[in-house]
């Protein structure tokens, strides 16, 4: 079992933060994230065939629950379980499929982690049985947009979810993304979905935003999102940010997926100083000591 160790409990206590951040507490039910005096890490662990980067690796569940276990032993604070690749122009699985793919790799980790698990999907039927398994985030890359059912579940559970910011569909969003503002409209955006969400019964302190890196965005776009992250983290909500290897890396650096290392790691930094909360990341041990860096900077090292 993985527990949370005391220096991880002290670093939920100090200071407050940066200014314009969040600087709370994300109560989930194994235990607390604090974005007081440190980023949390949350780890990609994705179960599919064909996701961009680690696609096709996870095949077997017990491999995906060595992984996971490997991941939190790396500083991972959440691992981030998906079923289904949302990956440009990728077609969406059945709900059958996906609960295939996630369930056994909830229930295992959840067996033998005690670090919050999430669950990556869009779909309330299977984020309902995967928090029945004892996931503890919902991690909704449409923002409660696609599965009008997902945020009575969210609601009812009382879990905290992710909203996140896409234009368009994983199928289409990448054929022309247009935006005037681009951080004004995902932030009006974000805006938007936290008062439904309020107005549905989800509490506010269970809302993390995300401004959906790659999610119906040119490379200016997610350039031009980094670079106003201050502006998004005034919403006062954490703020999730997820660049890990993502094809913006590879078009500046000209590198394929398995050479993205150094350009997420750069971008998980200044996602850091510019009010991250949370970095989403394949590479969680170089993630993990990047982002120690950046919190050092960001919040002082507590001598
Ligand atoms: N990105 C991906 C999937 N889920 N969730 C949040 N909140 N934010 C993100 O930026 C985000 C996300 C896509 O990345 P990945 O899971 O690595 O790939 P795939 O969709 O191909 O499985």
């Amino acid at each position: 079992m993985i527990h949370f160790s005391p220096a991880d409990s002290s670093l939920a206590c100090g200071p407050a933060a940066a200014s314009g951040t969040a600087t709370g507490n994300l109560l989930t039910r194994h235990g607390r994230l604090s974005f007081s005096r440190r980023t949390a890490i949350m780890a990609i662990l994705n179960v599919t065939p064909d996701s961009f980067c680690d696609g096709g690796r996870r095949l077997d569940p017990e491999r995906a629950i060595a992984d996971g276990i490997e991941m939190a032993e790396a500083g991972a604070d959440v691992i981030d379980i998906g079923g289904e690749s949302t990956r440009p122009g990728a077609r969406p699985v059945s709900e059958d499929e996906e609960l295939e793919r996630v369930l056994p790799v909830v229930r295992g980790l959840r067996h033998g982690l005690s670090i919050p698990i999430s669950i990556d999907t869009y779909k309330s039927g299977v984020a309902r049985a995967a928090l029945g398994e004892g996931a503890d985030i919902v991690n909704d890359i449409s923002a409660l947009r696609f599965d009008t059912a997902m945020v009575g579940l969210v609601a009812a559970e009382k879990v905290p979810v992710v909203l996140m910011h896409m234009q368009g569909t994983p199928r289409t969003m990448q054929a022309e993304p247009r935006y005037h503002d681009v951080v004004r409209e995902v932030g009006d955006f974000l805006a938007a979905q936290i008062r439904y969400a309020v107005e549905q019964g989800v509490e506010q302190d269970n809302i993390i935003v995300d401004p959906g890196i790659g999610f119906g965005k040119s490379l200016n776009h997610n350039l031009a999102l980094l670079r106003g992250l201050p502006e998004l983290a005034s919403l006062g909500q954490p703020l999730l940010v997820g660049a890990s290897r993502k094809t913006f890396i590879g078009k500046i650096l000209g590198a394929e997926p398995s050479e993205r290392l150094e350009g997420s790691l750069a971008a998980a930094v200044a996602a850091v100083l510019a009010g991250a909360n949370v970095i989403r990341a394949h590479d969680v041990k170089e993630t993990r000591n990047a982002v120690r860096i950046a919190d050092a900077i960001r919040f002082g090292a507590g001598e």
